[in-house]
């Protein structure tokens, strides 16, 4: 509890904080820096700005500036397993965003089919809720969408739409509990405090199956890697949803409502759905498909430390790094391949820092002699589930986890 009261200090100063971000939310700053970075995206154009003009955020990639779509330059994630909050990537539905939480006001309602309706402002939050810790990967649905081929609209992220850290805050279960469920409820819906930019366009909504929002992993976070969430992570509170896609993860969380039917907010059942096929794959332009929510993720793994079109050396050994995550389970183990996928080897595994995160792998490779050469890395989770070979398609550009290639040239 002591590092609790710690963070409610430190939260009674993000007014002032708040504040100072207000005029780079809203941009009056314009945010054109002068440093560009070319994404390699195939639909092109993949000249993107790199921006330092939000509050709270180190160099970002700008993919939009109202409502906020920031992504994580890739560099970063070769530093380490917890990607530092002030460069974790940033995703809004929708323009109207609070820039100044005033945190001796807000307060987080649980509503709806319980027993008691609760109102609980954040030192209540802080002082009567068991505390836990969880690290998990955050990862928008979308990251990699600029990928998809033939090309699908949306925000064109390339891979930095992710990001793990260590989530502190309290048993979504805990809280309902509280609050008594009553018999009956079937669904949880998530509110945050944006809103719409017009008035009858739907708020931003996400519900989880009350058994699922009750599994003890749920939880609702006030801190992200030790320290309050920044302002456009979701300040003060965001839901953490280990293992499944961060559209659900909601941010600036005030109002939870504990359903008795199931939820038809177009946010929950019309947006944000997959095509119900192996890896939520279709042709391009096939129709006759049931859609689904989105739901758990997929295992993926990256090489951090080597980009495309890099040189190395012929008849060398040469050190291959990256980062892993199991999806809705933990690494099981990564295999790379130097001859395009006729023959794999194991890496190595760092240390698992809880098995939603991501793992760090490694390993030394030599390419026998001078040419050009293609690096595969393959993740396969614990539930023996393994990155696919060929890239999976849907109008959303949801769910990408094909083998990602790293072409180099031995010299
Ligand atoms: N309140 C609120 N929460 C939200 C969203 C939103 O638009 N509003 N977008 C969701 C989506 S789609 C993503 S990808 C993640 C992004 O989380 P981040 O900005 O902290 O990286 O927030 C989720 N939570
Ligand atoms: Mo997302």
């Amino acid at each position: 509890m002591a590092e609790n009261s710690a963070l409610l200090h430190t939260m009674t100063r993000r007014r002032l904080l708040g504040a100072a971000g207000t005029a780079a939310l809203t941009l009056t700053k314009p945010a054109w820096a002068q440093t560009m970075i070319d994404l390699p995206l195939p639909g092109g154009p993949g000249a993107r700005q790199i921006t330092t003009a939000f509050p709270q955020k180190g160099p970002m990639i700008l993919q939009r500036t109202r409502p906020p779509l920031l992504e994580t330059p890739f560099e970063v994630f070769d530093k380490g397993v917890f990607t530092p909050n002030d460069q974790f990537y940033v995703r809004w539905h929708w323009a109207v965003i609070p820039t100044d939480i005033d945190v001796a006001k807000f307060s987080l309602t649980v509503r709806g089919h319980v027993n008691q309706t609760l109102t609980l402002s954040l030192n209540d939050i802080l002082k009567g809720l068991p505390s836990v810790e969880i690290p998990a990967v955050n990862q928008c649905s979308g990251n990699s969408r600029g990928f998809f081929e033939p090309r699908v609209p949306g925000g064109e992220w390339a891979n930095g739409a992710m990001g793990n850290a260590r989530w502190t805050g309290f048993r979504l279960r805990d809280l309902l509990d509280k609050a008594g469920v009553k018999p009956g409820a079937v669904q949880v819906r998530f509110k945050g405090l944006d809103e719409p930019v017009v008035a009858d366009a739907p708020q931003f909504m996400k519900s989880l199956d009350i058994d699922h929002a009750r599994d003890g992993e749920v939880m609702v976070a006030y801190a992200m890697n030790g320290e309050q969430l920044p302002l456009v992570n979701g300040f003060p509170l965001r839901l953490v949803v280990p293992g499944w896609y961060a559209t659900y993860w909601v941010k600036m969380l005030a109002d939870i409502e504990v359903l008795d039917q199931p939820d038809t907010n177009y946010w929950t059942k019309v947006a944000y759905t997959i095509p119900d096929t192996p890896h939520a794959s279709i042709e391009p332009g096939q129709t006759d498909v049931k859609m689904i929510p989105i739901n758990r993720m997929v295992p993926r793994s990256f090489v951090t430390n080597i980009p495309s079109g890099q040189k190395v050396k012929a008849a060398a050994q040469t050190t291959l790094r990256g980062i892993a995550f199991g999806g809705d389970c933990g690494v099981a183990s990564v295999d790379y391949s130097i001859d395009r996928g006729k023959s794999w080897r194991q890496t190595q595994l760092g240390e698992e820092q809880g098995k939603y995160g991501f793992r760090q792998f490694e390993t030394r490779f030599t390419l026998p002699s001078p040419g050009a050469y293609t690096l595969l890395t393959r993740c396969t989770n614990s539930n023996g589930v393994a990155q696919p070979e060929t890239p999976n398609w849907n109008p959303a550009g949801f769910m990408r986890n094909v083998v990602e290639p790293v072409d180099v040239i031995a010299a």
